[in-house]
């Protein structure tokens, strides 16, 4: 079993540190470009929830989930649970690059009829585990499968991102006393905690301390500044350790980060960009507007 999870990692592939560390920052980038061409051709979506989880999504699609595109029902894959399910683009994007699915499909995003909805359908699209987009559900949903691998004695691990504002729903807390109470620790939450929500300020509109929160709740916590590879991949490493105890890694992240007028705005959370936006916004990319420069994605 082991040489198989291995086989079907990207992260096997050779290279020095500060090698694997430009992979994922060029993966981040490329998902950010496809973000925002993606819901610019919708012309609807959530871009900044969607960037402000672009090397969170990167350092975990191309590094450290095992997972194989060809298999997307391989049963010793790792889940992953995006419960904050409106960042679907940031989904569909790193499911793309990884070969799930065409690159071209993404173009169909929110159109009549494709796999790609607005917010994610686990019976339609190959590599998304659970629907979501009812906030406060996933981490419930996430508990579920890492009881079933531990049942099964499976190896398989869950992850679960959720956004902050999320966290004010009450379902979060019932399903993170439940992952602490069955000794979850194949279970690791991350938060997106870029501080806005869809109105404004998460500090304002119901404040949530994440670090006591989820300590007091039981959790082993780690913190990560959640544009920073090294930073993520050692925070994903430790929180792999196994202590009995389920981990959540809190992501300090910018909402709308990487496109200069996106960056920190909340009325960027559900809004697409115009044509003359995405093409500034690409520019600051380093991206002409032309299609990824390697097939199939920063990893082959
Ligand atoms: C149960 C539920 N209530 C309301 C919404 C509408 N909604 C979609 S995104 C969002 C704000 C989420 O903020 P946050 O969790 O901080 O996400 P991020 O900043 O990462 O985009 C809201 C209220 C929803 N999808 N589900
Ligand atoms: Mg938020």
């Amino acid at each position: 079993m082991t040489d198989q999870r291995t086989k079907a990692a990207p992260h096997n592939q050779p290279g020095t540190p500060e090698e694997r560390h430009a992979r994922l920052a060029e993966a981040a980038r490329q998902l950010r470009v496809e973000i925002l061409r993606m819901t610019a051709q919708a012309g609807s979506g959530h871009p900044g929830g969607s960037l402000s989880s672009a090397e969170i999504i990167a350092c975990l699609y191309f590094d450290v989930l095992r997972l194989d595109p060809a298999r997307p029902s391989w049963p010793e894959r790792d889940r992953f649970v995006l419960s904050k399910g409106h960042a679907a683009p940031v989904l569909y994007a790193a499911l793309a690059l990884r070969g799930f699915f065409p690159r071209e499909l993404l173009a169909t995003l929110r159109k009549t009829g494709s796999c790609l909805q607005g917010h994610p359908h686990m019976r339609t699209t190959p590599g998304v585990e659970v629907s979501t987009g009812s906030l406060g559900q996933g981490l419930s949903m996430a508990c579920g499968l890492a009881a079933a691998a531990r049942i099964d004695g499976a190896g398989w691990r869950t992850w679960c991102l959720l956004g902050d504002g999320e966290t004010q729903e009450g379902q979060v807390w019932e399903a993170a006393e439940a992952a602490a109470h069955f000794r979850l620790d194949n279970l690791v939450a991350l938060v997106d905690n870029n501080g806005l929500q869809i109105d404004g300020p998460v500090s304002q509109v119901m404040a949530v301390d994440q670090v006591p929160r989820w300590q007091s709740f039981g959790w082993r916590v780690l913190e990560a500044d959640g544009h920073s590879i090294p930073d993520l991949l050692a925070a994903m490493q430790a929180a792999l350790a196994g202590s009995g105890r389920p981990a959540v890694i809190v992501c300090r992240t910018t909402k709308g980060k990487g496109v200069s007028f996106m960056e920190g705005q909340a009325d960027w959370h559900g809004k697409a960009p115009t044509p003359e936006q995405l093409a500034r916004a690409l520019e600051e990319l380093g991206c002409s507007g032309q299609g990824p420069a390697l097939p199939g994605g920063v990893s082959r």
